[in-house]
């Protein structure tokens, strides 16, 4: 690895791989020692790459058979050029796809102010930028986890520049040349989303404030008596005793075992939440555990650090310590000996009151930034505070159920999230612009490595219109990840809540994503593969064409469905984009030659679906849950033209795939000149 020094500064660039190279500078001419938090590999464990370096006394290049990088004195801006467009940034609010012209900041947090579009903190940092212009897409990802920024051609349009509050100047650089070969180089730095069990893709139903077993049984009665699709029922922080995590409400939730067993019975799965925060209460057998095993965050007076969350007076668990994330990981017991078969971990930024919850709780901070975890200070492991809750909980989970896919989800993370949970974009609103904001923000985000994402549909705060609902549904049914959670102090938002018009919309949408699992569940083996996204914005597979760049409200659901929502109120048609190619309307087959803008008809009961030709869409039969019958008869539809698709098999929830019990289906189209568009059965 060639060492360039620059006195007092060092400079060091490492090859990592022809299309991948990680540049630092030491401000000291001494390099920090690596901490094991996002990234999975060390430099020493990618396989020797070939490259010719040219120094001269202005400039470092360094060339490998892939790509270039041209390194001048240590600097933190680098020049934007004509042309080049940023994506990514992970979990942003605001609705437009392409994000040059504005600075964003690295800092996990709970953002308690409606998501306007001039919010730039939220629950996930990930500094990872995407960029892309005609036959060029690479990506920048900053390996610092202190609170750090990307100025993004704001302060001088020209050029992009980074900062961080602490730590070193050190970043890695994955060449494309397409968005699926960065997403590749970014997959191999920083993990991909193991495969979720099957049921994890069914519809999820959540709300804040199911208080009671017997609410939730007739929640799920109601889901199966009227043959709405649902696998999986949330158990948001009510089933808690006082808010202690890991125990159960001693009478509202009796006998949480024989709950579960029976839900299982019906088709569905339990999730429960989980707070970092643990109450401060002598009599509580983790805070008592915790302490005795000196596992909580210690200020830097050497007490404990306490702070406010639900419990009230709260401690919280240094989740750097792996000794620590092991104990965390085994509570879970408490919740999988139920029966419980996932984990959604809240507030995990983590977020902490300013007042005591009984006085209202006052604004949202977090832990003291001086307090100590590990050899560092809060300072450094704030923004991998949830990143590594999120590990305790899916290694603890894989420990727990070692023959069972579990499921884990979470509100904060960072770059490299995906190896342990999927994540959701947390309290939105019940607000069009939400929804409409929800097609940018999860493609952004997928771009920086994460694919198993949703947003609540219905929007979480406030109330749902009938209308708003039956839209969001539609988007939201093909959400990688598809949840309708709400507030507390909001309307209930179940499918039925809207009437039987709304009712009826959402029964079908449901179906539909279930009818896909077998294309969906593929798309996911591809993103574990190789980190490709879920949901991928329209420039993913049409990076020349430069009129894609800028759509934020239509979307790829893999390479072959166009799917272009609904985002506005009253409204019962739109503008869809079909970029070069022929298209067929998903529910008429008419037939469309792009590049071309049409008008799509959408009345309530229509989403907009396109389907490239060249596809095979594989899909399987109406199901009630995920795992009710065997995915058969696989139905293959045909849409004439060239491509391909990999259908993918498994069990759908153990790790006998790891050990290779899966199929891989090779799906080819060639010749569609000879076919005579007849549809066949088989
Ligand atoms: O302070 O557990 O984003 O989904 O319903 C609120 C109650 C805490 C925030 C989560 C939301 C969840 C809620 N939680």
């Amino acid at each position: 690895m060639p060492t360039f020094t620059f006195p007092p500064l060092a400079l060091a660039i490492s090859v990592l791989s022809p299309k991948l190279i990680r540049l630092r500078y030491a401000r000291n001419g001494k390099f920090a020692k690596r901490r094991a938090w996002a990234v999975t590999k060390d430099d020493s464990e990618f396989a020797p790459a070939k490259f010719d370096v040219n120094e001269t006394s202005q400039e470092i290049i360094i060339n490998t058979n892939a790509s270039s990088v041209t390194s001048v004195n240590p600097s933190v801006a680098k020049s934007i050029a004509t042309g080049e467009h940023f994506y990514g940034f992970g979990e942003r609010t605001y609705s437009s796809l392409e994000r040059s012209g504005r600075i964003y900041t690295h800092w996990a947090s709970d953002t308690a102010a409606p998501h306007t579009p001039d919010v730039d903190r939220m629950y996930v940092a990930i500094p990872i930028y995407f960029s892309v212009r005609p036959n060029l897409a690479y990506a920048v990802y900053f390996n610092n986890t202190h609170r750090s920024q990307f100025d993004v051609g704001y302060t001088d349009p020209n050029q992009i520049r980074f900062s961080a509050d602490g730590g070193e100047m050190d970043y890695y650089v994955f060449y494309g040349p397409t968005p699926r070969e960065v997403n590749e180089g970014i997959a191999q730095l920083l993990g991909t989303h193991p495969m979720p069990p099957r049921w994890a893709l069914g519809y999820h139903q959540s709300r804040w404030g199911y208080k009671s077993d017997s609410e939730i049984r007739k929640l799920a009665a109601e889901f199966r008596k009227r043959e709405i699709p649902c696998d999986v029922i949330h158990f948001d922080i009510d089933y808690m005793d006082g808010y202690r995590v890991f125990t159960w409400h001693p009478t509202r939730f009796k006998s949480p075992k024989k709950l579960i067993a029976d839900l299982r019975r019906d088709g569905f799965r339990a999730v429960t939440i989980i707070d970092p925060g643990v109450k401060a209460d002598k009599r509580y057998f983790v805070y008592q555990e915790g302490l005795k095993k000196n596992y909580f965050i210690k200020k830097s007076n050497g007490r404990v650090f306490h702070g406010y969350v639900w419990p009230d007076d709260s401690v919280f668990a240094d989740f750097t310590r792996e000794e620590v994330r092991a104990w965390w990981g085994d509570l879970q017991k408490h919740l999988t000996d139920k029966g419980v078969s996932g984990i959604w971990n809240d507030m995990n930024e983590p977020a902490v009151f300013k007042k005591p919850f009984s006085e209202g709780g006052g604004d949202v901070g977090t832990i003291d930034l001086d307090a100590k975890q590990s050899e560092t200070t809060h300072a450094e492991a704030h923004n991998v505070f949830g990143y590594n809750m999120a590990r305790a909980s899916h290694e603890g989970l894989r420990k727990l159920l070692p023959d069972e896919r579990a499921f884990t989800l979470t509100r904060s993370g960072f770059a490299g999230m995906q190896k342990f949970s999927a994540g959701w974009s947390g309290d939105n609103h019940a607000w069009w612009e939400h929804l409409e904001t929800s097609l940018p923000q999860l493609c952004n985000w997928g771009l920086s490595g994460v694919s198993f994402l949703g947003a609540d549909i219905g929007g979480f705060n406030g109330d749902a219109s009938p209308e708003l609902f039956a839209r969001w549904m539609q988007i939201g049914s093909l959400y990688p990840f598809a949840r309708g959670h709400s507030h507390t102090d909001s309307i209930y938002q179940e499918p039925w809540r809207f009437g039987e018009r709304v009712e009826k919309i959402c029964r079908d949408y449901l179906r539909l994503r279930y009818r896909l699992l077998p294309y969906i569940y593929s798309l996911f083996y591809e993103t574990s593969q190789h980190g490709t996204p879920i949901w991928r914005p329209m420039f993913y597979h049409y990076p020349n064409d430069e009129h894609t760049y800028h759509l934020h409200d239509q979307i790829l659901l893999g390479e072959f469905i166009l799917v272009a929502p609904i985002t506005k109120a009253n409204c019962d048609q739109r503008t869809v984009y079909l970029p070069q190619g022929e298209w067929f309307d998903y529910w008429t087959d008419e037939k469309f030659s792009g590049a071309t803008h049409i008008t799509a008809r959408a009345p309530l009961e229509v989403m907009p679906l396109y389907v490239r030709a060249g596809a095979v869409i594989p899909s399987g039969p109406d199901l009630n849950y995920a795992d009710e019958k065997p995915l058969s008869p696989l139905t293959l539809d045909v849409y004439a033209g060239e491509g391909e698709f990999t259908l993918y098999e498994d069990d759908g929830h153990t790790f006998g795939y790891e050990r290779g019990e899966f199929a891989l289906t090779r799906l080819e189209i060639k010749d569609s000149s000879a076919w005579d568009g007849e549809e066949r059965d088989g």
